[in-house]
């Protein structure tokens, strides 16, 4: 039988709030300075103006209030908006690894794990800070975990995939205790300069630990009954930034700003065709497993959009989701990619009793969907 558990979920907030507010004021100053410098080719039509962007329309289009940030200080400036990210040297913890560390930390105090007794970590993040040595292995060195480790990416989906990796690396025996984190260091990819994606994201950090029910604490457990992954192409949400750019010809300083170097995304046609492939993939998971919807205490979804998140709810419940069904932690961390289902299911599972089931699910660029089917024990 399939024993796997969730015993210990971690969560690191970074330090600086930036609100709507303060992100709007500081993007139509900027829109206000570009407009005035190209007034002559805006006149001409040469230029399109940049219109203002708008707190009523953050909130209402995506339920974000504020969302969190590792280093605040050039986000506002405009004619920077880019944090400042200091330099560390190689002999300093990277700012993934610090931050997946101090979530680690309390999914290893909540599972009442030593680190030793991890022997694999996984490093799932959308934004990678370096592609070697992988940040997995530092944060297991700095932990003082065992084993192996490795990292891995698939955007807003890495979490719920990397679990499932974790649940492959338990049953066939390659590991005992896995950690699983996703450090989230998404404002330095953020085009604050874009109206359509200025305010969407923020920074944080989430672990899991996982094992065998045989080896676990006695502490709160949550068995993963089932997991479902599915990928689609699509070119909908997408960054071209890479190593590739450097080796571009005609290069040049400028080129690191184009638009395809950051995250894009279409997000209506997003909206349209993510959300059929998650309630398709959600239901097929309930009926091989089956369990009714109606078993389903609680759906910890990936957090892009509340009104996405109000519709996918609906249409798999069948009737709008009531309070605590499909937790909303949006208006207080933005979309933080692959953390945030997880960060849903750190801060709303206490009231869970014996034998209550929720789904775990995220969904994103890829496409990708990655669902668990949890039960408390
Ligand atoms: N202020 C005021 N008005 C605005 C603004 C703004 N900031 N932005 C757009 N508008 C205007 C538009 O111009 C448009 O005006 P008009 O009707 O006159 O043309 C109007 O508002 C409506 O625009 P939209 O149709 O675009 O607005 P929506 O209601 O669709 O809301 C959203 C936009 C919020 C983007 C919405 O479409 C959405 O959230 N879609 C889902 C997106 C999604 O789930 N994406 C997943 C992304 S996460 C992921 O997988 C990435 C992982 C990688 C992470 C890397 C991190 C950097």
């Amino acid at each position: 039988m399939n024993d796997v558990v969730i015993s210990g979920t971690g969560l690191f907030t970074p330090p600086n709030v930036v609100t709507n507010a303060e992100l709007v004021e500081a993007y139509n100053a900027y829109a206000d300075k570009f407009n005035s410098e190209n007034a002559k080719a805006i006149e001409s039509g040469e230029l399109e103006a940049i219109s203002h962007s708008s707190v009523e329309f953050i909130e209402k289009a995506s339920g974000i209030k504020q969302r969190y940030a590792m280093y605040k200080e050039g986000i506002l400036d405009i004619d920077r908006m880019l944090p400042v990210v200091p330099r560390r040297s190689v002999d300093e913890l990277s700012i993934s690894a610090e931050m997946a560390v101090a979530a680690a930390k309390e999914a290893l105090t909540q599972a009442q794990k030593d680190p030793h007794e991890i022997d694999l970590v996984i490093c799932g993040s959308s934004t990678t800070q370096r592609h070697w040595p992988a940040v997995a292995v530092e944060i297991q060195q700095s932990l003082g975990c065992t084993g192996y480790s490795y990292d891995m990416s698939i955007a807003c989906s890495t979490a719920t995939f990397a679990i499932s990796n974790a649940m492959d690396a338990l049953l066939s025996g390659s590991a005992n205790s896995v950690l699983v984190v996703n450090p989230e260091y998404v404002t330095p990819q953020v085009n604050f300069r874009d109206r359509d994606s200025h305010f969407i994201f923020g920074d944080v950090a989430t672990a899991v630990v996982l094992e065998r029910q045989k080896t676990a604490a006695e502490v709160p457990l949550f068995r993963i009954l089932d997991r479902k992954l599915k990928t689609v192409f699509s070119n909908n949400i997408r960054t071209d930034f890479s190593y590739l750019t450097r080796a571009e010809e005609n290069l040049t300083l400028e080129r690191f700003f184009e638009p395809d170097q950051w995250f894009v995304q279409h997000g209506r046609k997003v909206f349209k065709e993510l959300l059929p492939l998650v309630c398709n993939l959600v239901t097929s998971q309930l009926e091989e497993n089956k369990v009714e919807i109606s078993a389903i205490r609680r759906m910890w979804l990936h957090q892009a959009n509340i009104n996405m998140n109000q519709f996918a709810a609906q249409k798999l419940l069948g009737r709008p989701a009531e309070d605590g069904e499909a937790p909303i932690i949006l208006d207080d961390y933005a979309n933080t990619a692959s953390a945030g289902a997880i960060i849903a299911f750190h801060k709303f599972r206490e009231d869970f009793s014996p034998g209550d089931r929720g789904i775990i699910c995220s969904f994103g660029a890829g496409y990708s969907i990655g669902s668990l089917l949890v039960e408390k024990l």
